[in-house]
């Protein structure tokens, strides 16, 4: 039966007709990323082209296995999509070997753990509350429970990675993976000297650059490709890419990669954000990125600065990246009250807490920002100091709600002049 536009069936029609509710809140949320500050140190902007191949019919197809090798008919686009992610990662790090299956940053790492580790053998990471992530053993994550974790911190005096530390729990517990890479650490991470212990032990270097990746392919951060064994990292933070990951390592891991990921870990890749990644790794290689990616930094440092102008104590006194770790103390406020008032001026950030915190991470003394956002929409230099100003503002009169309305305003009238990425409102 042929249908006219007035009786399409459901598979036809949009989605403002189909589900005004979700429609709605989807319009909603354009609005909010359009008009708001996004501090989120972890999220960024894609462009239309990125959200274009992730919203495609790429989602419909199954594919377990990989490239001419799968389990499913119908393979000729989604092995071709597949293999241009690959290329295109593998060329832009300078990696033997990139896998681009894993759904997230979380289930990389957990690959990482599957293809190296035994569970129950002995495993080293940052801890959470120094600045690592969840999944490098802390003991509420799986690779805390099923790994015998060993975490190394950071310095009491001045918050960076205590590397002294790190060489002498390797050296005393002798770790089949050690990990570097961090969620909440504002300083570069010194690979060639986790590299040095990792030889020193036998263990296998694992560098989790979610965070930086897209700092590392603009050459704004020092690359671990072709020093650590394996490198993981998310696709959506500053490598501005859908959300998903990538596990990138050296040929002689390649196979014990691949098989952890699928079978070991995973059923079908996505192969939508397979597409989304591939896009990515194409705008990464453009020179505009290098620029997009130093100006992250340069927007951090000015931004850093300036908020130590206004009395806020930075952890490790400032940036080499596109985070701030602030310690809000001196500022007699707690980060989530602080979150939550900023949230309601339109500047969009995370409570967090900071090493040696005396308060609980639900309600820890820090603030954790980022540019990779702001700087997406073309913000630089001048506009830090117009955010530092505000955010001081808010916290000073954290309970004004009028006043932050008024800031909210005058945040979506910056906004205007800044298009966000991908979003047409
Ligand atoms: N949730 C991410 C972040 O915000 O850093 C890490 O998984």
């Amino acid at each position: 039966m042929k249908h006219t536009d007035s009786v399409l069936p459901a598979g036809h029609r949009a989605l403002a007709d189909v589900d005004p509710e979700i429609a709605a809140l989807v319009r909603a949320e354009e609005v909010r990323e359009a008009e708001s500050i996004r501090l989120i140190a972890s999220e960024n902007y894609v462009s239309r082209a990125v959200l274009e191949a992730t919203g495609s019919v790429l989602t419909n197809k199954y594919s377990e296995g990989y490239p001419g090798k799968r389990y499913y008919e119908g393979q000729h686009q989604v092995d071709q999509v597949e293999e241009l992610a690959r290329r295109r990662v593998k060329q832009l790090f300078g990696a033997d070997h990139a896998n681009v299956q894993p759904y997230s940053g979380s289930p990389a790492n957990l690959a990482v753990y599957l293809a190296f580790a035994k569970p129950g053998e002995t495993i080293m990471g940052l801890g959470l509350p120094a600045g690592g992530h969840l999944t490098h053993g802390w003991g509420v994550s799986i690779t805390g429970k099923f790994w015998n974790s060993v975490a190394y911190g950071v310095r009491a005096d001045d918050h960076r990675i205590d590397l002294d530390q790190v060489r002498d729990l390797a050296l005393k517990h002798r770790p089949k993976l050690l990990w570097c890479g961090a969620t909440a650490y504002p300083r570069t991470i010194d690979f060639p000297a986790f590299r040095a212990i990792a030889d020193e032990v036998g263990a296998i270097l694992a560098a989790d650059i979610a965070h930086i990746s897209g700092l590392v392919a603009g050459g704004a951060h020092p690359s671990p490709v072709g020093i650590a064994d394996v490198v993981t990292s998310t696709t959506h933070k500053t490598f501005r890419g859908p959300r998903g990951a990538m596990i990138l390592c050296k040929a002689e891991h390649a196979a014990a990669i691949d098989k952890a990921v699928f079978p070991g870990l995973q059923g079908g890749p996505h192969n939508h954000t397979t597409a989304g990644i591939a896009v990515a790794a194409r705008e990464a290689a453009e020179p505009s990125f290098k620029d997009y990616a130093h100006a992250v930094v340069a927007n951090a440092k000015a931004l850093a600065e300036a908020l130590a102008a206004r009395g806020f104590r930075l952890i490790t006194g400032g940036t080499d990246n596109h985070l701030l770790l602030i310690d809000l103390t001196p500022k007699g406020i707690a980060g989530k009250p602080y979150a939550q008032a900023l949230d309601k001026a339109g500047l969009v950030g995370n409570y967090n807490s900071i090493p040696f915190d005396p308060r609980k991470p639900f309600d820890p003394s820090g603030l954790r920002i980022g540019t990779p956002a702001i700087t997406s929409r073309g913000m630089g230099v001048a506009e830090m100091g117009r955010i530092a100003a505000w955010m001081d503002e808010v916290a000073q009169h954290p309970i004004d709600e009028v006043r932050q309305a008024r800031i909210a305003a005058e945040v979506r009238e910056l906004c205007s002049h800044f298009p966000a990425p991908g979003i047409k409102l």
